[in-house]
């Protein structure tokens, strides 16, 4: 063995850059702590399915943390300071998951996140969601990060129309995505759920997006 492989300096946990601003760190979340916190949002506000502006029942549904919450109702998609149901400002967000969140994009390139949005989506078996953009925030060139836990699902990359190729992208729990640059417009979307079932959160998928809404 020659001198130079006696320190092997990669860092402890991989960084793939999946595409210019995409950013996967596996596993960065992969920690009890996340997953209390996400609790304690879950019980004060309680995931809800929400209507899209078309009338039909989302297949995931949605709760919110920090000061602006992202909503869906037959008036359209906006953030909120409030949770529909209880008219209750959304839960704050808690420390623990803005510093994961911050810590994420910093070691995507973006220093200095500061995201005041939190959305939480819940995915039991057999929920989707189509192909999109995140467009509703006010400055694009602030970066969106996204955890996911629990059960592993296919996320489809696509590119900046909707008719782009998709690739799939496998997530599983802890996985963390960073999101910017020349991708934060990018269409995107989750396959159905496969049956599956985690030990702590047992057949489900949860993802969180924090973003800088305002
Ligand atoms: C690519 N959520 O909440 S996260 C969403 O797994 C959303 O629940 C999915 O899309 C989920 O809006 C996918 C990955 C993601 C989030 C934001 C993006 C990918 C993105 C913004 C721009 C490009
Ligand atoms: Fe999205």
């Amino acid at each position: 063995m020659s001198a130079g492989d006696l320190f092997d300096d990669q860092p402890c946990e991989a960084v793939r850059r999946l595409r210019p601003g995409i950013v996967l760190l596996p596993g960065h979340a992969r920690d009890e702590a996340v997953l209390t916190a996400v609790e304690a949002v879950i019980d004060a506000a309680p995931p809800q399915r929400m209507m899209t502006p078309g009338g039909r029942a989302m297949s995931v549904a949605m709760t919110n943390c920090g000061t602006w919450g992202w909503v869906s109702d037959r008036r359209g998609y906006r953030y909120t300071r409030c949770e529909p149901h209880s008219a209750q400002p959304w839960p704050p967000m808690p420390r623990r998951l803005k510093a994961l969140a911050a810590e994420a994009a910093a070691r995507a390139g973006f220093e200095g996140f500061e995201p005041d949005a939190c959305l939480i989506n819940v995915y039991d078996i057999g929920a989707r969601m189509g192909l999109h953009q995140d467009r509703d925030e006010r400055d694009f060139t602030q970066p969106i990060v996204s955890v996911s836990l629990g059960v592993p699902a296919v996320f489809l990359l696509g590119g900046e129309r909707r008719k782009s190729p998709t690739e799939p992208v496998r997530l599983a729990h802890g996985d963390t995505l960073v999101f910017g640059g020349p991708a934060r417009l990018m269409y995107h979307g989750v396959r159905p759920v496969k049956p599956g079932t985690h030990p702590r959160l047992d057949e489900r998928r949860i993802n969180l997006t924090f973003r800088r809404a305002r």
